[in-house]
């Protein structure tokens, strides 16, 4: 048996220097790349793709034992740090920039830990003043995207072009928002106008994870309350990684990773407590197909039919549908998979069909 990748979705991490961005990175991607004690030792982007934690596509994969078995992925991008005015220029300047603009999901990883001897930017540890710096810079950067095509814009809307009066309302909208220091993901816009931004590729309107550093010891409630309070404020999520537990067990057999979490009272790895939030975020769930040759896990937006799910295995899939054989993980456990005809537990479905969680797919295409 041999196993096979292939990448969905990209998660970039972005916060200031020296949080512990690599460390985190390297941990969650067991890539050795420099992790060291200066800031700025990232300069080009490092990127991984990393395997979906799946219990799900393992468990079928015993049921099946096919020759290959495939993970869906995540790409995590380890972004340069950012610092206070990047975006006119200070630290590593723009840089940073096309590599953010290139992720789904931004994770900012933000330091809680302690430690005299790993220099702070900022000479001090304050998790609320970081992560204001630097959605402030990814703002900024918003702000000079929207002012030039505020300037290009005016030219449309002296030629009369269609769309540009609502367009220049929309843009009037957002950065008023922006100018008020809040992120375009959270101004709250209907589809047609949000039409107008989403050709903008704004930074702060893509979705984002907050990662805390938290170093050995667990940040006190004091600490740690108001910054959840914040970020859930706006919608987002707060998780708990100890970046420098998970590096030194890097190398270790997932079960006694799985122990040692434990024992520090965490339930889940880094990786896997990221990427339930990635998929949360986005909207996204998988559904597999199996067989002797291969079984395999997939990635679909929810509330995606039949035949889109079809399209993700291939367009031609999708083009000649005919129909879909539909059974679940839950009944194959329960059953196990040579039962389901039998007890009807498979379904003939058509391309309207809503694919659930779980869901195991055979699809029938025409010539
Ligand atoms: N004590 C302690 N040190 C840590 C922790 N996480 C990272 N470090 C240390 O902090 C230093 C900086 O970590 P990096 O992972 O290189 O930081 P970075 O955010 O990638 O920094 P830049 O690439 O410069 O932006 C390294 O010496 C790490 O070993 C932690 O949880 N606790
Ligand atoms: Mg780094």
């Amino acid at each position: 048996m041999y196993y096979i990748i292939v990448m969905n979705l990209s998660c970039g991490f972005v916060g200031l220097p020296n949080v512990g961005k690599s460390t985190i990175f390297n941990a969650l991607s067991k890539k050795n790349i420099p992790a060291e004690n200066y800031p700025f030792c990232t300069i080009d982007p490092n990127s991984a793709i990393i395997e979906v934690p799946d219990e799900k596509l393992i468990t079928l994969a015993e049921i099946y034992s096919p020759h290959k078995t495939i993970f869906s992925t995540v790409e995590f991008v380890d972004i340069a740090g950012l610092v206070k005015n990047a975006h006119s220029g200070e630290g590593l300047g723009n840089q940073f920039l096309a590599h953010i603009r290139s992720v789904k999901v931004i994770v900012q990883v933000v330091r809680f830990f302690n430690d005299n001897n790993i220099t702070h930017v900022e000479n001090r540890v304050s998790p609320i003043d970081d992560i204001e710096i630097i959605n402030m810079e990814l703002i900024f950067a918003d702000i000079k995207t929207l002012e030039k095509a505020i300037e290009k814009n005016e030219k449309n809307v002296r030629a009369n072009h269609k769309g540009a009066i609502e367009a220049k309302a929309v843009f009037a909208l957002a950065l008023d928002h922006l100018n008020e220091g809040k992120p375009a993901r959270t101004l709250p816009l209907n589809s047609k106008e949000k039409e107008f931004l989403d050709g903008l590729f704004l930074i702060s309107s893509k979705p984002i994870i907050y990662v805390a550093n938290v170093g050995e010891d667990s940040p006190s409630p004091s600490i740690l309350d108001p910054v959840r309070t914040a970020i859930e404020k706006e919608g987002s999520s707060l998780i708990l990684i100890n970046g420098k537990l998970e590096a030194e067990i890097i190398d270790f057999s997932n079960e006694e990773k799985k122990e040692v979490l434990e024992s520090y009272g965490y339930k889940e790895s880094g990786l896997a407590l990221l990427i339930k939030h990635a998929y949360g975020l986005l909207g996204l769930q998988n559904f597999y197909t199996c067989g002797q040759e291969e079984v395999r896990s997939w990635t679909i937006k929810k509330g995606s039919s039949a035949v889109e799910a079809a399209g993700e295995i291939h367009t031609d899939f999708s083009t000649k549908f005919i129909k879909a054989e539909i059974f679940n993980y839950k009944d194959v456990i329960t059953h196990g998979k040579d039962q389901l005809k039998s007890l009807g537990l498979i379904k003939l479905v058509g391309k309207e069909y809503l694919m659930q969680e779980g869901d195991i797919a055979y699809f029938i295409k025409g010539q």
